[in-house]
């Protein structure tokens, strides 16, 4: 009888537990060390991690917004190993420069995932990886131009995004790989404009000063560069898009961009997917239960082009799309 009254009086314990959801020191601790607030990419990437690092799904999730600053965001990792959290994400501002802390955080024995960008550190020094190919994706771009000009001339001027980010070096050498193959492509100028929108008009303001009546391409490699990049061909009076002067191919496509490509504005928007946080959810999960995992997981991308246009490249953009996307 004794054992059975025991039984319940634990099984009651145990209940009010589940029913009051898991306790605070059951949470799984994670650090997130987010790049910052550059772009409308970024803030769907966080939105998603909040909503899928939750107290419901027994998560605790510190985010750090590391406001593009990569010292901060060095340190940010170091204040995660600090506190000893149990998974450690990074999304990396810089490629290079992370040797030192992530092996403090290695012998610290907390795992590590790289998630979005990329890092030149020897994959010995982090768990996992996951993120996008942002080299295919300028190897995408390149492609649909090559085939949508078909012989004919560019003269190409190109917004980059942040300075010694991976998605920067990654759509700039991409897009270079198919460019070597056209001679009767000429690239007049490639300045950074930090993955903003005021950097995208900054660049295109001075672009313009430089080239005006010259070029009739270009290229952003991000959707809010690219609403900056607007800004200053409206105010030049210069047409781009479907029928305009200028061919504008963007990357992200973020819903304004793909609005823009729907409406003919963008000929281009190469996407690059920011719904990641299921994925590196997963790889924790499997951490926690010890199953082996994949060291890397590619999210996967496409590209959409303006209605009309038909391509091997992309698909043609149409409300229906727009309406079903996740971000
Ligand atoms: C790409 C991501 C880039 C986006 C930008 O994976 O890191 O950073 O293209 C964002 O919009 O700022
Ligand atoms: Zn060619």
């Amino acid at each position: 009888m004794k054992k059975k009254i025991v039984g319940l009086v634990l099984f009651g314990a145990a209940a009010a537990m589940m029913t009051a959801g898991v306790s605070a020191e059951d949470l799984i601790k994670v650090g997130y060390a987010q790049v910052g607030h550059e772009s409308d990419w970024r803030t769907a990437n966080t939105q998603n991690y909040q909503d899928v690092f939750s107290e419901e799904n027994g998560y605790e999730l510190s985010l750090v917004d590391c406001d593009n600053d990569n010292a901060a965001q060095i340190e940010a990792v170091r204040n995660f190993k600090d506190q000893d959290l149990d998974y450690i994400v990074i999304a990396p501002i810089q490629s290079a420069g992370w040797d030192t802390v992530l092996q403090e955080v290695q012998d610290a024995g907390i795992p590590v995932i790289i998630a979005d960008r990329e890092i030149e550190a020897d994959e010995s020094l982090y768990d996992a990886w996951v993120g996008t190919n942002t080299y295919n994706e300028g190897v995408t771009a390149g492609n649909w131009l090559a085939e949508q000009l078909d012989g004919a001339e560019a003269n190409i001027l190109q917004i980059e995004g942040s300075v010694g980010a991976s998605a920067a070096i990654g759509r700039t050498n991409g897009f270079a790989e198919v460019m070597a193959d056209h001679s009767e492509w000429k690239l007049l100028d490639s300045q950074s404009g930090d993955f903003t929108q005021d950097g995208g008009q900054t660049v295109m303001e001075s672009f313009i000063k430089s080239y005006e009546g010259q070029f009739n391409v270009v290229i952003c490699q991000n959707d809010n560069e690219a609403y900056g990049a607007m800004d200053a061909m409206d105010a030049a009076g210069i047409t781009y898009g479907v029928g305009g002067d200028v061919i504008l191919i963007s990357y992200d496509a973020t819903h304004d961009g793909l609005q823009y490509t729907l409406d003919g504005k963008f000929n281009l928007d190469v996407e690059c997917n920011p719904i990641q946080a299921e994925v590196v959810k997963g790889v924790i999960e499997k951490m926690v239960a010890g199953e082996e995992f994949d060291k890397n997981t590619l999210v996967t991308d496409e590209a959409f082009n303006a209605p009309g246009i038909t391509s091997e490249f992309a698909t043609e953009m149409t409300q229906e799309i727009l309406d079903g996307r996740a971000y």
